[in-house]
């Protein structure tokens, strides 16, 4: 028997809704589309046949309904894997905790969960324009300082050869992501493997007013070669949904437009239509079950 959770760690609001997100067990579909801007979110619910129910909280803008006869949430998440720690959480204690009783129920429900979200290249040969999925994604951020979980011997050499690289006091984290839905949502774009940086400058080597402490990270992150792996973007969030993930027992797969290449400096300028791409691509994908 499970341990019942109080009150101070799981937060319910007055109306039995989760903290944060403000969404009760009935307002989520097993299907989770999650982006980080939370203009995003309309973006993708446009395409829907209808829209059964809307909220917002802070970051967090929540819009569930049919696409194709599929039901799916879209569901923004604001930037970077503090915010992800929350939102997995969260997302999970609403299918899988009885909100009455306080308890872990009996049957784990695992969910979908599909980032859809924007990133820079760091290889040459992947412009903006791309659209990418992530096998692994890579965490430069110490969100798993504060969990544990077991890496596979790959994952494991991926994040020591990575921290001899940069020369960091810590081993970044690397997990796979769900092989499952990369056959699903993945279809038809490149594989890549995907750097989660603590931050949108310095982490990720730019430099505007102060320079960053690892010179030419692009390049020694670009340059490392494992085999056949390589590392191919930078964003913000791929690692901390790919370990919450792992850690909780959901399918998540990050999937990136690519939008600017950090090797040539070109941007795209049509950015806002590279993700439109992804997000019409994605909903095909999953109407298809
Ligand atoms: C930075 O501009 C933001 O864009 C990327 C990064 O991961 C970070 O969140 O993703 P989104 O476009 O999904 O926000």
């Amino acid at each position: 028997m499970s341990k019942r959770i109080p009150e101070s760690e799981l937060i319910i609001n007055a109306d039995g809704s989760v903290y944060h997100l403000n969404l009760k067990p009935e307002h989520l579909a097993s299907t989770v589309i999650a982006v980080g801007d939370p203009d995003r979110v309309k973006k993708v619910s446009q395409h829907f046949d209808t829209i059964e129910f809307e909220i917002s909280k802070r970051e967090f803008v929540t819009h569930t309904g049919l696409y194709k006869g599929k039901r799916i949430t879209a569901i923004s998440t604001g930037m970077g894997t503090d915010n992800i720690e929350i939102f997995m959480t969260e997302l999970d204690a609403l299918v899988n905790v009885d909100f009455n009783t306080r308890l872990s129920k009996e049957t784990h429900t695992p969910l979908e969960i599909i980032r859809i979200g924007t990133s820079g290249s760091m290889q040459k040969d992947i412009p903006a324009g791309s659209l990418l999925a992530s096998a692994y994604g890579i965490g430069l951020d110490t969100l798993m300082v504060f969990y544990q979980t077991d890496y596979s011997a790959m994952e494991q050499t991926i994040g020591k050869v990575i921290q001899k690289e940069l020369d960091i006091p810590f081993t970044p984290y690397c997990i796979k992501g769900s092989e499952k839905l990369l056959n699903k949502v993945g279809k038809g774009l490149l594989i890549g493997n995907t750097v989660t940086c603590p931050g949108f400058f310095g982490p990720q080597g730019r430099e505007v007013r102060i320079k960053p402490a690892i010179p030419n990270i692009i390049e020694k992150l670009g340059n490392i070669k494992i085999g056949d792996f390589q590392l191919t973007n930078f964003e913000m969030e791929t690692a901390g949904y790919y370990a919450m993930g792992r850690l909780l027992g959901h399918e998540v797969m990050s999937l990136n437009a690519i939008i600017a290449n950090r090797i040539t400096h070109k941007f795209a300028n049509n950015a806002y239509s590279i993700v439109d791409q992804l997000i019409i691509q994605t909903l095909e994908n999953l109407a298809k079950d």
